[in-house]
């Protein structure tokens, strides 16, 4: 399999899972304002869509939507249990985190990266932001992961986009249970592992 990735982009989170389940992968970086890999391809003729994250799969198929591909991976190593079982409600509820993360949180991140947008602009989708926060916030104070005392990938999808909050200039000491859970997370050896591959790549 081959990960297409950007750093400090959400294909941390696939990246992440990739490592946590062992799986054999390469990762092909991405120059998301060329649209050319490192190897010199046209990334858009990899990924229409244009953006990063995109899993190459061994028979050339590519699988797109962060979400999609992370549970595409935990499926691959069911034993590992990052994702409870499909046709399970506990995976419905992962879906739930899932969607909630992919439209509230990292959708809702993107205009703070926006440097056409103003101030104002900004404030308004910062406060949006927070509200999101307290109920993770609430939530987290309860348990340890998003779906209980086991990790998954939601996780590393959350940890993905909380990540941002440094260049952003949010300072997550506001939500105690969640910096506690992002410095958590990012102790895992597959989260190290991972970032500094992005780093040195
Ligand atoms: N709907 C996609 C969005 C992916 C996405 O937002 N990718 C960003 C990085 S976090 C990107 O590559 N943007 C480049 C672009 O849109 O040109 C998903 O959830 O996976």
């Amino acid at each position: 399999m081959k990960l297409y990735y950007a750093p400090h982009t959400c294909s941390l989170s696939p990246h992440i899972v990739l490592r946590e389940l062992g799986l054999p992968f390469e990762l092909v970086k991405v120059n998301n304002q060329t649209k050319q890999t490192a190897d010199g391809r046209d990334f858009l003729r990899i990924n229409p869509k244009g953006y990063v994250a995109a899993l190459q799969l061994g028979d050339g198929q590519v699988l797109t939507e962060g979400p999609a591909i992370v549970q595409y991976l935990a499926d691959l190593r069911p034993e590992l249990q990052l994702a409870p079982a499909a046709g399970s409600w506990q995976r419905v509820r992962l879906q739930e985190w899932l969607s909630f993360i992919n439209s509230e949180i990292h959708a809702g991140s993107a205009p703070l990266f926006n440097q056409a947008l103003s101030e104002e602009a900004k404030n308004y989708f910062r406060e949006r932001l927070f509200k999101r926060f307290a109920y993770l916030e609430a939530h987290l104070q309860g348990q340890a992961f998003l779906l209980g005392e086991r990790f998954s990938v939601a996780d590393a999808y959350l940890f993905t986009v909380l990540g941002w909050c440094r260049f952003f200039a949010i300072d997550l000491r506001r939500w105690p249970a969640v910096l506690t859970y992002f410095d958590k997370i990012a102790e895992r050896p597959a989260v190290q592992a991972a970032l500094h591959a992005e780093a040195v790549g």
